[in-house]
This record gives C-alpha cells, structure tokens and sequence, in this order.
C-alpha cells in the first residue's frame, strides 16, 4: 500500500496500537530536547525516575529562554540543567548558543527519526523531514528513560505546494495563509504533510518557518519530505551523511487535502491578538509602529536578518520605531558578523540582543503602553509581550523590515524592487565549542541546586467523588499564556510551583489563586480549544497544587489536555455544547462517583447546586484514566 510520509516514519516508530486516526499509538522516541523554562521541572521529573543515563539515541538540553538575569534563580537553573545534564548522558547547549529549534535543525536534527520535545514549537525538525512533536516535560522525560510517547493517531492533511512565492512574499504568509483558512483550532488532532512541486522552491530555514508556526494551527506536528534542499543544508552543516531522501510514495493518500498556490499569495499580517487573525498587509496599511522585533525560533535564520539589513542598509530605523534583534543561533550570529549583514543593522541603528527568545517570551523589550509592535514571531496573544495594552502584528521579516523602515505598516512592495541581500561566503564555523559532551564518568559530577529550586508537589490522589466550587469560567482559545504567564517576572520561578501558583490565571482574574485555595479547590469551565500555545506543564502543575480537580470545557489542544493528565487534573468536555451556558462561576458542584464511574466507561454528570445535572463526556483511553486516577504519571508509575 502506497504511504504517506507520515504514515511511514510512524509506522518505523510504533510500538503499540493502530494506526487509525483517533486510536492510541505508542511510538519510539529517537531524539530529546528540552529548554531551561521547562526543562528544570522535566529534569527534576527524570531524576525521580532513578535512571542513571537517558536511554534515547540523543537528548540535548537547551539555555534560551530565561536569559534575563535580574536576580539568582535563572543562574542557579542553568547551573542546575548543565551539571544534571553532564551527569545523565545529555549534550548542553550553553547560554548564548542560541533558541533550541533552531540549533537543534542545524547541528543534531535528522529527516526521518523522531524528535520529542518539551516545547511546543519543536515541529521546526519537521522542516528537514523529523517527526518532531511538541509535549511536556513529563512526557520528555519518560522518553529519556526509553519509555514510547503515546499520542492519539492523528488525521494526516496533506498540503499540496504549487508555483513559487514572488517577490517580498515570505514562507511565513504560507503558514499564515494556512492560518487564515483552518484557524487556531484547524489543526487539532492533525499532522500537516506538504507535498507537492512547490515544496522545491522553499530553502529549508523557508519549511522550518513553516512547521514551526504549525504549533499555532494546533497541529500535532507538520512535515516537510527530505530532498535536495534537505542535503545541501545538512551539507553546509558539515552532517551530509545524515541525509537521505525521503517522501510520500507516488499516490499516497491523506485524511484531508487542501492546496496553496505559492504564486498568488501576498505579504500579511495576524493581527491583534491572535495568530489567525490574518490579512493581507495592506489593510493595515498606514498603521503607526512602535516597535519591531525580528527573531524567534519562527524567523531567526540568516536570510530571515540578511533580508531586514538589506531593506535598511544605508538607512535609519525610524525615528518612532525601536528595532530589536535576536539572531537564532551563534551560528547565525557568526554568519551575519562574517558577512557585513551585522555592520548594516548596526550602522541602521538596530538594537542588538542575544542568541535567545528574548522578547518572543517577553524577557524584556516589552512595548510602550498602547502601541503597536511587529514581530517576526509566532504568538501575539495578549499581554504575552509583556504589555497588557500592546498591540502586535506577526509577519514575515520583510513585512517586518518595512514596517522599521517607515514606521508604519507598510505593503514592502511598495519599497520597490527586492534588494540583494549579502550573500554568506565565509566559514559557519561547526565547531560546537557551546555545546558541552555529557561526562565519561558521571559520578564526578555533582549536581548542584539553587535555593529556588522546590521539589515537585505530589498529587493525593482522586477520592471517589469529586467536589468543589466552580472557581472560574473562561471563553474559547484560552492559551495557557492566560493560565500561567510566562516574562520576566514570572519565568524564573519555574522551578518552584508553591511560588509560581500565586500567577495563575493572573490575566484572566487575578484573585484565582487565593480565592482557589480559600475554596479548597474546585472546577475550571472552559470555551473551544481550551489549553491552546505553549507546552508548558506549569499551566497544570500549578493548578494542580491550588487543588484544581477536573476541567471541564468544550474542547482542548492537544498538549494541555495531555498535562492535565499527567498531574491528574481530569479533562472532562460537555456533552452538550450549550451546557456549558448553564454553569454559573461560583457554583458549588459535584461529579458523583467519578473514579467508579470512569473505571466501568460509565457517563459522567456534573451536578451543581442550582439543581442541574448535566452530562460530561470524555475521550480518555482506559490507560489515561488509571493515569489521572492515580493523581498523575509520576504515582501511576510508582504503582506499577
Ligand atoms: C512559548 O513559546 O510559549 C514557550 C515559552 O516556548 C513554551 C514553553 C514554555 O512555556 O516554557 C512553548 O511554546 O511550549
Ligand atoms: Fe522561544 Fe518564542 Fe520559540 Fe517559544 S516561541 S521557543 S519563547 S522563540
């Protein structure tokens, strides 16, 4: 039988279940990252699990989004993660080599194998043809101890690229053109495949731009096949032997197909406050900027700042404007010193940060009060910059260079002909001096911890019914930005739940956490795609530890969901949609008999002191539930 590419890397990878979409699968897990926001708790996770080395082919410990060190703690976890990582048998990529997707595409990704990431935008991989899927840091970390992730089998939507993108046009306006068609929520329970003979004409930094923002479809991962593009960027790594050619058989079918036509598409812009919020630029036209910022693990290659100094050489940012830069890796940072690229954005008067997030997580350069902020990044969701009142744009760089060069948003079209940029010639330098080997004799090595770092809190267990007080009702594409901000403040007590808890739900009301806590505990309701964004497990823990019970929403994202069931919060949805109308935030609720009922596939009511019973549904697997109803994975494993 003819197969898809996806199809095949998970057929070389099951190692349960079928695949049917909608069936758990098991799949063997061949490569890890993690990064320093996540990656102290997954860490911490892996140690409880007593296992000396990490059993996966490789597994890479990222420093790149807690650079801001305005006190001890962000130190103290690096510290942390470079001493358990040398003793565990994981490479660490130092502070200053740069944004884990994008060092992990250059120096270790490879087409074929799977990649398992504590970061939801690890789908970048699939840009040279990795099945790189996004999860949290519990998940990463039972990978480390060769244990298979389990996912639902997703639908596979198959892409079909023609013609080739015209001039100023980015392959960021293919990932928003897809998100202008399929939403937020378009690409749940979905892997995106593209094929086609447009795929050619996109250079491989083009496709990762293009997987990478498949987080925000909801996608379980997108993939790029491997091909002759594939080979001379793995080539230019000094890793061609790591290269084979790899694709869809001929008249392989997918569960969904839809088709883009490079040619006609034009520059855009996701406006205010969400990804999909796409529309050509030139609507927007004439809207004044504040702010640009060029980066992320979307937009950071060298083409990507090549393009944004050639549009500004031998002119100034405007005088409104404050431009921002954070190349994607030291490579980069590298390439663009050797070629003349950096002098430009200098003498043009950029601001030039470090080989990080930066203020993709709002660790620093959060914008003016009320304005207006482009960036080349993946997410605008509210306040998510660091500034409730900002309003920003996502584009490509050259939508983004345009908007630094006249201060307003500008249709770079009008900017005439494409310049040159400066081609790169010199030496990328694949030395890897910031990448630390783990240690040949581990028992030297001592892990050392920070004051900041709390252990983890344990879960006690779910009683047989479950009871409490609606604590909070919330609308559709509530992102876990909105459950547990991230920034500057927030961001250093990762490692330390009881202090982080006081955060969450900050943006939606600030009075949760106490209010949850004084209640002891209760429900959260929640709209569509409850959980959308980031992997970040803390947007569960934490809750957990407030004495959060169930959810209870119209639909998850899929990695949410996932955590919910990993620190034993139950994902529950309504059966009836328009129940959810019926729940008053404040209510005092019970869902009887909720383990008897889940263990014998028994339905599920919630039953609220108004006198309404209203039925619940769920799609948890018979092993999600043992898993939630010991409290999580951590005592589920214990038991076994
Ligand atoms: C993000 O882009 O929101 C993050 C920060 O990279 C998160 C991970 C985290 O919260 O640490 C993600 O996308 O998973
Ligand atoms: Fe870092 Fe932003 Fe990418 Fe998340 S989306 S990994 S914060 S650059």
């Amino acid at each position: 039988m003819e197969l898809n590419l996806t199809q095949k890397i998970l057929a070389a990878h099951l190692v349960s279940g079928e695949m049917t979409p909608g069936e758990e699968i098991a799949i063997r897990v061949d490569q890890t990252l993690t990064q320093d926001a996540t990656g102290t708790m997954a860490y911490l996770q892996f140690e409880a699990m007593g296992i000396p080395r990490v059993k996966t082919e490789l597994s890479v410990s990222y420093v790149d989004h807690n650079m801001l060190q305005t006190g001890f703690e962000n130190a103290d976890d690096h510290r942390f993660l470079q001493t358990i990582a040398a003793k565990h048998g994981i490479y660490f990529s130092r502070p200053g080599n740069g944004i884990c997707h994008q060092v992990h595409l250059e120096r270790f990704g490879v087409p074929g194998k799977t990649l398992l990431g504590s970061d939801s935008h690890t789908p970048t991989g699939g840009g040279i043809g990795m099945l790189a899927i996004g999860a949290g840091g519990l998940d990463v970390a039972v990978a480390m101890a060769g244990g298979p992730f389990y996912l639902t089998m997703p639908k596979v939507l198959g892409v079909k690229l023609t013609g080739a993108l015209p001039p100023w046009v980015a392959a960021k306006d293919v990932i928003l053109e897809m998100l202008r068609r399929l939403s937020v929520k378009g690409g749940v329970g979905r892997i995106v495949e593209y094929f086609g003979p447009g795929v050619a004409t996109l250079t491989v930094p083009g496709r990762a731009t293009i997987t990478n923002m498949g987080a925000e479809l909801g996608a379980t991962t997108s993939l790029f096949p491997s091909d002759a593009a594939t080979r001379d960027f793995l080539a230019f790594q000094g890793r061609g032997d790591r290269w084979q050619p790899l694709a869809a058989d001929p008249g392989a079918r997918y569960d969904e197909e839809i088709e883009i036509n490079l040619a006609e598409l034009v520059p855009m812009v996701a406006a205010p406050h969400s990804p999909d919020r796409v529309q050509p630029v030139e609507h927007f036209a004439g809207t004044a900027i504040q702010q640009v910022s060029v980066g992320s693990c979307t937009n950071s290659s060298y083409y990507d700042l090549a393009i944004v100094a050639a549009v500004l050489r031998g002119k100034t940012v405007h005088p409104d404007v404050s431009l921002t830069i954070n190349p994607g890796s030291k490579q980069v940072y590298e390439m663009i010193a050797q070629s003349g690229v950096l002098g430009d954005l200098i003498a043009a008067g950029a601001r030039m940060l470090e080989s990080s997030c930066g203020p993709c997580i709002g660790m620093g350069q959060a914008p003016a009060s009320g304005s207006a902020s482009v960036r080349t990044f993946n997410r605008n969701f509210e306040g998510r910059s660091g500034t409730m009142s900002a309003q920003v744009y996502l584009a490509g760089p050259e939508v983004a260079a345009a908007a630094a060069l006249m201060g307003q948003l500008t249709d770079p079209r009008d900017l005439g002909p494409l310049p040159a940029i400066r081609p790169f010639t010199g030496d990328p330098n694949l030395a890897d001096q910031m990448i630390e080997k783990p240690a040949d004799d581990p028992s030297a090595v001592e892990v050392v911890r920070g004051p900041n770092i709390k252990p983890l809190p344990i879960h006690p267990g779910v009683p047989a019914t479950l009871e409490g007080e609606i604590l909070l009702k919330v609308g559709d594409n509530i992102t876990t930005d909105h459950i547990m901000p991230a920034g500057a403040k927030v961001l250093p007590l990762r490692s330390n739940i009881p202090a982080i808890s006081a955060y969450v739900f900050e943006r939606c009301d600030p009075t949760f956490p106490a209010r949850a806590q004084a209640a002891g505990g209760g429900f959260v309701i929640g709209g569509a795609n409850y959980g959308q964004g980031s992997s970040r497990e803390h947007a569960a823990l934490a809750p957990m530890y407030l004495g959060v019970k169930a959810v209870i929403v119209k639909s998850f994202a899929r990695i949410h969901k996932a955590n919910l069931i990993n620190f034993g919060i139950i994902p529950l949805t309504f059966a009836e949609e328009t129940d959810y109308d019926r729940v008053p935030q404040g209510a005092t609720a019970t869902i009887p008999d909720i383990a008897a009922q889940l263990r014998a596939g028994e339905p599920l009511e919630l039953v609220l002191d108004t006198g309404a019973r209203l039925p619940l549904a769920h799609d948890l697997t018979p092993r999600q539930i043992a898993i939630c109803l010991a409290g999580g994975l951590l005592n589920y494993m214990r038991e076994q």
